[in-house]
């Protein structure tokens, strides 16, 4: 039976992010603690999780509002970049299957192979397995909280269902500022812990997650 009775209980597996990549998209409202989180995220994919550097997009945009519209769409931009290289792909292919069938030519055969070592390969341009959307909302004197936090939430668990990609939650709702930045590992006390850190193992879990 496990100690642990409160918090995320961490995996006992070491989970290899090599072969993964990730979107990482973050606000730029509330920047400083919001950078700190970004880095948090970052460095764990990285350094935990052996997430190559080269596959881990990062963009950004204004407000926590705008998180579900842009992972939307990111996640879609990249998905067709991945269906139009494999076209390409498919296409070269074809072409070099056809010289070959066309011509019993050693010299012809040689030129086909040649060309084949020029395929570009996936390199940058698969799609994402999972998405970080990365944001802070701290609660002020009017409602504006509470309907950011509801849609943003909402929104976030709609892109990833429908596009069937891991979409994590990396939006901290504080009430006070002190909160976020306990959150972000920038506070005083010895309980401050850097939230972004599990955001990038649970990307990580998510992304290699099977029966
Ligand atoms: C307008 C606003 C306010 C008041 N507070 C926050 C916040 O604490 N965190 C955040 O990420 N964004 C905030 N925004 C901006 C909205 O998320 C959004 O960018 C704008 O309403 C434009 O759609």
């Amino acid at each position: 039976m496990s100690e642990f009775t409160k918090g995320l209980q961490p995996l006992n597996d070491a989970l290899d992010g090599s072969s993964l990549r990730v979107l990482i998209v973050h606000t730029r409202w509330n920047s400083r603690i919001v950078d700190a989180l970004v880095k948090g995220t970052y460095d764990t994919l990285t350094a935990k999780h052996h997430v190559k550097p080269e596959n881990i997009a990062v963009r950004s945009v204004p407000g926590a509002y705008e998180l579900p519209s842009a992972a939307q769409r990111l996640i879609g931009q990249a998905q067709q970049q991945s269906n139009n290289l494999i076209a390409n792909v498919t296409d070269t292919m074809a072409d070099i299957m056809g010289d070959m069938v066309d011509s019993s030519d050693k010299s012809a055969q040689k030129t086909a192979a040649g060309s084949s070592d020029s395929i570009t390969p996936m390199g940058k341009q698969g799609p994402f397995d999972a998405v970080i959307c990365i944001g802070v909302l701290i609660k002020g004197s009017t409602q504006h909280f509470e309907y950011i936090a509801d849609a943003v939430s909402h929104g976030l668990m709609r892109v990833g269902l429908d596009q069937n990609v891991p979409v994590v939650f990396g939006v901290l709702t504080c009430l006070t500022d002190d909160q976020a930045l306990e959150r972000a590992g920038l506070g005083d006390s010895d309980t401050r812990h850097n939230h972004g850190e599990d955001w990038g193992s649970a990307a990580v879990e998510m992304a290699l997650l099977k029966l």
